[in-house]
């Protein structure tokens, strides 16, 4: 039981619902949420800055860059060492993170394929052509099974792999693998480099900073080209490549007189089994005979983006929404997969009648209900869910839905956009790189990445996307990023008006929004293939470095954000990263991640707590690029 008074205009403000009534009830029902906990938890001053080490049992040790008696730990590891290892494993969780999920993907992928797992299909046949020529399958006189066993076989061995270069390598510009090449950071195999990362940071191992933060470059980059998009081209080549499409956002699509089931995590393995249970005959007649006047799927996290992305189901909420969502007592069953998930959802459903379905293997919690997903019987699994929400209907206490409720559109895979831009039959991306060769669009910046309750969420992306495109910047987003853009009316063709006049002109010309909403986490494997393209596609130098383009993560939390970003600044990219920054404990490392590492990988980080700052650090980046570029 908590107090809840004082924390009422936090939760207002951090959830930007504007629905009184809701917010209230939440104090009445004396929910602890993770608005209290951000509370009473103060961060510990070294972990947060990356000079905690517990490697080993002589420590756990606590150093202090430039002390006179701390600056080392009981090994004789120094400050930037320490630092550095922990950003190494952090990286090496979050590849592990994306590329578990990749694995996964890929596994069913092959049983589909073999015909193991019935229910799931070749949906994009040209985008699985296009993977085995990647992959060197033989295409020529053989059917699509045929190819895609062989094309399942050799991804799943990239995981495994011991030598040579990942596949999708040869997807980036030739000078940027080159360059990999000269710093011997291609990744070779995916689980090689994240096990090298941990042997590494293991205690008397690798113990120089920078040799360190290759390491976790050449890991970060088995993630965005491999694990990630890996998870991002065969779910494709499965579900479908996503097309624009309108949708709504916000706890407001929660339905008073239907059945909700939530639907949270990161793999939309069963997730895309469960919309087709939800449209089932059978359960729907269940459903009526219940009470309830249908079945309402709603998404949280990334498996919200991936089921948006590809079905148009709404979604209820970001990261920091899980909670809020069960608060509303309209939740019939909460599915869970993997990553994100509160552990205390469990513990906020108990004071409502919703049951939390936990369905990983990897991911279990001792309170809540465990099915399983198996890929021989998925469509079973599902309609067993669905059931189980169904019977829980007549269990409603009082029900409270906020009315907050927004249009988006949502669907913008690259292969999207190069359509859109260019037209059905001569898809290019050159009308992007013109529109940016002539300033109408002055360059591109990715704003992706979680929430963080340590900042105010929600604001301090919205107000960095406002200043980017009122600037002339296309921002591409994805994850919790692009969930908050929704919720704050970013993703519709009228927040066009938003945009300074060129790229209001370009948005009205085409009928998109000036924000693309590319998907979940492991999509931002897209913008390496978009900014690939563009690169491509010529005007805009040789190299990914080259174009006028920034990355950033405002409200970032997740390791695997770190893995993100570290990719792409290995990729060439300048990534600005909000909150805190993992390194901060120690000066010298912290300057060779914000200065020193450009002149290796042409990338680099920066660190900006305040939104406005950070706009203007991405606006110069790209105009930067256009002055070196020559371009006006
Ligand atoms: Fe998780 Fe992917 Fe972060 Fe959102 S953005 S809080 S990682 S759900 Ni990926
Ligand atoms: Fe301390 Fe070194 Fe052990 Fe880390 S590895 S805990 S710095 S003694």
């Amino acid at each position: 039981m908590k107090n809840n008074s004082d924390v009422l205009p936090l939760i207002r403000a951090a959830s930007t619902l504007t629905d009184t009534r809701f917010l209230e009830r939440i104090f009445l029902d004396e929910v602890v949420t993770v608005f209290q906990r951000v509370r009473e938890m103060k961060p510990c001053p070294f972990g947060r800055g990356g000079t905690c080490c517990r490697a080993c049992f002589m420590g756990p040790c606590r150093v202090v860059e430039g002390s006179s008696n701390r600056s080392t730990g009981v090994c004789g590891a120094t400050a930037p060492a320490i630092a550095a290892k922990g950003f190494g494993r952090m990286v090496a969780a979050g590849t592990a993170a994306h590329s578990d999920h990749g694995r996964e993907v890929a596994r069913l992928f092959l049983a589909a394929a073999r015909g193991e797992a019935p229910g799931y299909e070749i949906k994009d046949e040209w985008k699985l052509r296009m993977l085995a020529h990647v992959f060197e399958v033989e295409t020529e006189g053989r059917d699509k099974r045929q190819i895609a066993i062989e094309l399942g076989e050799k991804v799943v061995a990239e995981f495994g792999r011991q030598e040579g270069e990942l596949h999708f390598v040869k997807r980036a510009p030739e000078k940027r693998q080159e360059l990999w090449r000269r710093l011997g950071i291609v990744p070779r195999g995916i689980d090689r480099e994240v096990v090298e990362m941990m042997h590494r940071v293991s205690v008397g191992v690798d113990q120089d900073y920078k040799n360190i933060i290759l390491h976790a470059s050449r890991t970060a980059l088995a993630d965005g080209w491999g694990g990630s998009m890996i998870a991002t081209e065969l779910q494709d080549v499965m579900f479908g490549t996503p097309v624009p499409l309108r949708a709504k956002v916000n706890l407001g699509v929660l339905k008073e007189d239907q059945v909700n089931i939530i639907i949270h995590g990161h793999e939309p393995l069963l997730p895309e089994m469960i919309v087709l249970a939800a449209q089932d005959k059978q359960l729907l007649s269940l459903a009526r005979s219940a009470g309830a006047r249908g079945i309402n799927i709603a998404g949280i996290c990334c498996t919200a983006n991936e089921i948006l992305m590809r079905h148009g189901i709404p979604i209820a909420g970001a990261f920091l929404h899980q909670e809020l969502a069960l608060a509303t007592g309209a939740v019939e069953a909460m599915v869970v997969d993997v990553q994100c998930i509160m552990q205390s959802l469990p513990t906020v459903a108990r004071c409502f009648h919703t049951e939390v379905i936990t369905t990983s293997e990897k991911a279990k919690m001792a309170e809540a209900v465990h099915i399983p997903f198996h890929a021989n019987y998925a469509f079973d699994v599902a309609r067993e869910i669905v059931r189980r929400a169904i019977e829980n209907y007549p269990n409603r206490g009082n029900v409270n839905i906020p009315k907050d409720e927004l249009d988006l559109v949502a669907g913008f895979s690259h292969e999207t956009i190069k359509y859109m831009l260019g037209g059905r039959y001569r898809a290019s991306y050159r009308p992007l790189n013109d529109n940016i060769i002539n300033g109408r669009i002055r360059g591109v910046v990715g704003v992706v990445g979680c929430n963080n309750p340590r900042v105010r969420p929600g604001y301090v992306h919205n107000t960095l996307v406002r200043e980017l495109i009122a600037n002339n910047i296309l921002v591409l987003t994805t994850g919790c990023g692009a969930i908050n853009a929704a919720r704050a009316g970013l993703l519709i063709p009228e927040a066009a008006e938003l945009a300074g006049s060129g790229l209001r002109e370009v948005c009205e010309a085409v009928g998109m929004p000036p924000v693309l909403h590319m998907g979940a986490c492991v999509d931002n494997s897209r913008i390496l293939i978009a900014a690939s393209e563009i690169v491509a596609e010529g005007g805009l130098g040789d190299d990914i470095s080259e174009v006028p383009a920034a990355g950033c993560a405002p409200e970032w939390m997740s390791e695997k954000a770190v893995a993100i970003g570290q990719y792409f600044v290995a990729s060439g990219v300048m990534v600005a990263f909000g909150v805190d920054f993992p390194t901060l404990g120690s000066e010298v490392l912290s300057d060779f991640m914000f200065g020193e590492i450009e002149e290796l990988t042409g990338g680099m980080w920066v660190h900006e707590p305040d939104p406005l700052e950070m706009a203007q650090l991405l606006i110069e980046r790209v105009e930067d690029r256009r002055k070196a570029l020559g371009l006006p």
